[in-house]
């Protein structure tokens, strides 16, 4: 990572003591100032760093402790500070010197940088008209978190989010549904009786692009980041997206990740690379761990991995049946580097590994927990289980419901597992304090319906659909003291608007990047004030790279047919219709409701012109992962195999 120290700096950021004042005054426009002189002043400021002689005496430390560490935004040097036990001598010296030159960088940056977040058209058409009664919201949001924050010691509110794999609408903290399909989960009913329920929460069809979303704010197509995949794939999210991880660490969080990860296997998507101070995750997902094992082939789950079923006679590629084992499985970091944990070379990947690996992230993420709670700053805790997915039958003394799929089964324990983990934050006395935000990632997986116990109910559709059955989950926040128990929002959200909401909650909406489009609206009103503050009356919802329908208040058009009419399109009333079967008499509804949708897509398209989607990130997989298994490194040299040579 060669980088010049005085680009390390040239860009605006906040999170330092020195850096806060300016921070807090908020993206002003230079109006007083002329842009021009203000770059003038980066400049003589930038060149007086540069005389520093920085890029000697700090640049081994950068190289060794700050690797993958993202310029911009002041991350290099958050690090370098964060790490200050650990510097050459050298550099500790020169980090007071240029503590002040760094903190004239970041106003003159605050001043530069674009007053507004950019939103979609959507957005702004919804806000030109609710302005005065946003600023006012705004008002009393400020008034109560303030006051939050003083009855807490000044220290912005924890956030423990945990994001639950392919539950959608119905599957879970709603007992009274769930019993007609034998069994429930208490444990999720009674935060949902202690929290807010937000009842119309979006996600994006499947779990990268969910996870995609709710980490930079933006739909995934913007940042090439668009499908799930299972097997080695050399891509992954990019370093240039700045994560709700980044922006809550540069604000003061201790930021920590456990649990399925599942944005990439090349080193930048790492999470230990995306802003998370502790990581613990496998670097694929269930695809690997939960269904393409030979125990998952005897169970019937899936078909042709264990070549020991049938003749290999024409078998000229071994490699293109992927053996689990061969791939990387959970990581860790430790003091900086990135270990694969609990897998020994040729070791096989079973069922009862795939157990373990959930049950350790239960644990540590309680154990975290206990940690961060005694720190004195703030700290963000992302625990994302691979369970309820689980596909073979376990042999068990007890099962767990009259159900008896493995997912139902397993999701009863999942549940208990979520109970742990709320009962631990009031023990630790941080509940006031401490944001718990539950939901699921995805509709319901389908295509194993049998063996699961799962199947669609309110919303038709599961994973991988643009149907509401796809999208539509549950949610539910808790806030002691705070968000009133029992509460319900019935305003739109999605999940990108997580992003930005945590970052207005953790006071780090300055992070936020201007550069390019946010998705993701600030929601805290709706947490802070309750139903209708919402600021979001629209979802685009795209499968993969493609727009596949439009939700604007309670209707929704599925996108024409390449070539149709697009005024003709199928328009669903979700009130009416929640399994959109029968569209709305198009003759009624079609010479308005069809042209203002249509309108819609246009706008939401016409941004991407100036704001490009971004193309998929590549890169060699498994980098920066130290003890790298030979099966695992050769796997990664026929890949590269396959590449294009330059
Ligand atoms: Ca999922």
């Amino acid at each position: 990572m060669k980088m010049e120290l005085s680009r390390v700096f040239s860009i605006g950021l906040c999170g330092l003591a020195a850096g806060l004042f300016f921070c807090a005054a908020g993206p002003s426009s230079a109006s007083a100032q002329s842009k021009i002189q203000l770059q003038a002043q980066k400049i003589v400021v930038e060149t007086r760093l540069k005389a520093m002689a920085w890029n000697s005496t700090c640049q081994s430390d950068i190289v060794s402790l700050c690797k993958g560490v993202k310029s911009g935004n002041g991350r290099v040097y958050n690090c370098l500070v964060r790490n200050k036990a650990k510097l050459t001598e050298g550099c500790i010296k020169t980090l007071p010197k240029a503590k002040p030159l760094v903190a004239q960088l970041r106003q003159i940056e605050a001043k530069l940088r674009p007053a507004k977040i950019i939103h979609d058209a959507e957005y702004t058409i919804i806000e030109a008209q609710n302005r005065k009664a946003w600023a006012a919201d705004d008002k009393a949001i400020d008034k109560k978190l303030a006051e939050i924050r003083k009855k807490n010691g000044d220290k912005p509110p924890n956030i423990v989010y945990i994001l639950l794999d392919d539950v959608g609408f119905g599957e879970i903290g709603m007992d009274e549904l769930s019993v007609i399909r034998g069994y429930k989960t208490p444990h999720m009913t009674a935060l949902a009786k202690e929290g807010l329920s937000l009842n119309r929460m979006y996600t994006e069809p499947s779990c990268t692009p969910t996870r995609v979303a709710m980490m930079t704010g933006r739909y995934p197509t913007r940042t090439g980041l668009t499908e799930a995949k299972a097997t080695l794939a050399g891509d992954g999210l990019s370093a240039e997206e700045v994560t709700i991880a980044e922006v809550l660490r540069d604000a003061g969080y201790y930021t920590s990740h456990v649990g399925k990860w599942h944005m990439g296997d090349i080193e930048q998507a790492y999470a230990s690379n995306q802003g998370f101070m502790h990581a613990e995750f496998p670097i694929h997902q269930q695809g690997q761990l939960a269904i393409m094992g030979r125990d998952m082939e005897s169970a019937d789950i899936i078909r042709g991995v264990d070549p020991n079923r049938q003749k290999q006679t024409f078998t000229l590629d071994k490699l293109f049946t992927p053996d689990p084992a061969h791939m990387v499985t959970g990581v860790e970091l430790r003091d900086g580097k990135l270990y694969e944990v609990e897998m020994k070379a040729g070791e096989a990947w079973t069922q009862k590994k795939y157990r373990e690996m959930n049950e350790r992230y239960q644990r540590n993420a309680l154990s975290q927990l206990r940690k961060l709670a005694k720190q004195d700053k703030p700290f963000f805790l992302n625990y994302w289980p691979l369970f309820p997915l689980s596909f073979v039958q376990e042999h068990r003394s007890q099962y767990n419901t009259l159900n008896g799929g493995t997912m139902a089964d397993v999701l009863v324990e999942v549940d208990e597992w979520i109970g742990e983990i709320v009962k631990e934050v009031d023990k630790l006395g941080i509940a006031e304090n401490t944001i718990i935000m539950v939901m699921g990632d995805n509709g319901p997986f389908l295509q194993y319906e049998g063996p699961t116990g799962q199947t669609d109910r309110i919303y038709r559709g599961g994973k991988t659909d643009h149907l509401e059955g796809g999208v539509r989950v549950n949610a539910w926040v808790r806030w002691k003291g705070v968000i009133e128990p029992g509460s319900s929002a019935e305003d739109i959200i999605h999940v990108s608007d997580l992003f930005t909401t945590f970052a207005r909650l953790g006071q780090a909406l300055d992070g936020v990047p201007r550069d390019r489009v946010i998705d993701g609206v600030d929601q805290t009103g709706v947490l802070l004030l309750g139903e209708t503050h919402g600021r979001r009356d629209y979802v685009h919802i795209y499968e993969g790279p493609t727009l596949k329908s439009v939700v604007k208040n309670k209707y929704k058009m599925h996108l024409a047919a390449p070539g149709d009419n697009p005024i003709a399109a199928p328009i669903f009333d979700l009130y009416r219709d929640p399994r959109e079967r029968r569209p709305v008499d198009g003759i009624k509804y079609g010479p308005w409701a069809g042209g203002q949708f249509a309108g819609m897509i246009k706008r939401h398209l016409a941004l991407k012109q100036k704001y490009k989607d971004r193309p998929p990130t590549h890169g060699k997989p498994y980098e920066g992962i130290e003890n790298l298994r030979p099966e695992s490194k050769k796997i990664v040299e026929i890949f590269l195999l396959g590449l294009p040579q330059k």
